[in-house]
């Protein structure tokens, strides 16, 4: 799962312009390869952050650990994961996380998530500073389905048998022995009676059997059909005179499919999608695009000028019940744009990000400079990252950055083979959006398209979004943890004196 494949679908020459259309998706839930949540916020006066490790199987115990960032003792701290839909049944009360053995600022609790979709985890912490709430979006998502193992199942099978023949002896006992006296050896009309009975007995539990195994290969059927499914997107590239205009389509029935149930999409960052485009192996060309939709499966946007080769797609989209995805797909850009009026003010590339680069430390289009902070240690694979960034004007000065897109800082990563690309902000790896739904939902929202509406609404008001951030000082840090070893390259925009800006770093995680 999350991995590109490279399978290549049609090749279509239109209106005369030879240009190659590529296609193949695979999405995975949000982010590619990357399925813990990582977020860092505020439960009201206490800083915290918190990691919610995904079990990939649903029903799953998630382990999730909360983090005090700030010397502000906690007396206690709970947590409690609420499915999106408010007409499935209420919620048990929180659990008590309990103190890490070791470490006095970190609290550990196991999570169950019964369904697959959408949570928001409330973090809730009591203190001498009074209580407060964190919401943090998680997806439970069942990416795998776990084995029965041989010697378990002969043992199961076993014990089943020894059941089956204790329970027919007991009812031919009770029949034919129960009420005769004690001694006294019963008649042959009885002895006849509890073989009849037994015999009536096995045909039951044999229904019984026969049912079971059907219902069971029913849930079974129905858990496979919910793993999470790669949903098919289709990209393709045409000219308009000298510019060029890159299309998505979603072309999965699960898509359209009733019994999915997909809620409608969400603006994310004022946004319905995120489109991140990188030329495949050499990385070094990278767009943040935001298609704009022509109908519900179809996404358009001019594409940059960005140099001839392969790219891999990814397109995040979140739904109304807060669930976001990724989409993956390829394409391959082999007459590039001569021209580009960006479709989206937010919209931004940069290429040859490979060469000028003197480790980590980058210069900006702006002249300004960006320098990650990450220390001498080397970066190990599942622990914290020092994902820490620190941008300078020309003179030296820490740089005045200006809220990208409601966030101090946009981070993009990506394993060098696709098999790993998450999006994150200094928030963390949720998504703002997902976040908002469960911040906004109120009680009468049960009709599909009702909080997507309000949100849209607010966004083109312009109204300030949950956790809108600025970083005056110039710095930015992102919680993360990368999930695999291999070499990475990380994309940092952030956007000063009304430009956005990218610097690329790259990291090797061992
Ligand atoms: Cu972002």
């Amino acid at each position: 799962m999350g991995k590109l494949d490279g399978t290549r679908a049609a090749v279509t020459n239109r209106l005369g312009h030879a240009l190659l259309v590529v296609a193949t998706a695979l999405v995975a839930s949000a982010h590619v390869g990357s399925p813990d949540t990582y977020f860092e916020g505020a439960a009201g006066p206490y800083p915290i952050r918190v990691i919610v490790r995904n079990p990939g199987v649903v029903p799953g115990l998630a382990e999730i650990t909360v983090r005090m960032l700030a010397p502000r003792r906690a007396h206690r701290v709970l947590v409690l994961p609420v499915y999106w839909d408010p007409r499935t049944a209420a919620p048990p009360p929180p659990d008590v996380a309990h103190p890490v053995p070791g470490d006095s600022t970190l609290y550990g609790a196991a999570l169950w998530l019964m369904r697959s979709g959408s949570y928001g985890v409330q973090v809730t912490v009591e203190g001498a500073e009074g209580t407060g709430t964190a919401l943090v979006p998680v997806q439970a998502v069942a990416t795998r389905r776990l084995e029965l193992q041989k010697p378990l199942g002969i043992a199961l099978a076993g014990l089943a048998a020894v059941l089956l023949a204790g329970a027919l002896t007991i009812v031919r006992a009770a029949v034919e022995e129960s009420v005769v006296p004690p001694g006294e050896a019963p008649d042959r009309q009885r002895t006849v009676r509890g073989r009849i009975a037994m015999v009536v007995g096995a045909m039951l539990l044999g229904v019984a059997l026969v049912g079971g195994r059907a219902w069971w290969n029913h849930v079974d059927a129905a858990y496979q059909s919910g793993l999470d499914q790669p949903v098919h997107a289709t990209a393709a590239l045409r000219a308009a005179g000298a510019e060029r205009v890159l299309r998505l389509a979603i072309d999965d029935t699960s898509w359209t499919s009733r019994t999915r149930q997909w809620t409608p999409l969400v603006p994310d960052h004022g946004h319905l999608m995120h489109l991140f485009l990188i030329r495949d192996s050499s990385l070094d060309a990278f767009a943040h695009l935001h298609p704009l939709p022509l109908d519900s499966v179809t996404f358009e946007a001019r594409l940059p000028p960005v140099p001839p080769g392969r790219y891999r797609i990814y397109a995040d989209v979140v739904h109304e019940s807060g669930f976001a995805q990724t989409m993956v797909a390829m394409a391959d850009v082999d007459a590039p744009a001569t021209a580009w009026r960006a479709s989206d003010p937010d919209d931004a590339w940069i290429s040859g990000n490979g060469k000028g680069k003197t480790g980590n430390v980058v210069t900006l289009a702006d002249g300004s400079t960006m320098t990650w902070e990450r220390g001498d240690a080397p970066i190990l694979v599942e622990r914290e990252a020092p994902l820490r960034f620190l941008v300078t004007a020309p003179d030296g000065a820490p740089a005045t950055l200006e809220p990208y897109m409601g966030m101090a800082g946009h981070a993009m990563i990506t394993r060098d083979d696709g098999a790993v690309f998450a999006h994150l902000h200094p928030a963390g790896t949720i998504s703002m959006a997902a976040q908002a739904t469960f911040l906004l939902r109120q009680p009468g929202d049960t009709v599909r398209g009702a909080l997507g509406r309000r949100l849209a609404e607010m966004a083109t008001s312009g109204t300030a979004m949950a956790g809108t951030q600025t970083a005056a000082t110039g710095t930015l840090s992102f919680p993360y943890a990368f999930p695999k070893p291999g070499r990475y390259r990380i994309w940092i925009q952030v956007k000063r004196a009304g430009r956005i800006l990218t610097g690329a770093f790259d990291a090797i995680v061992l």
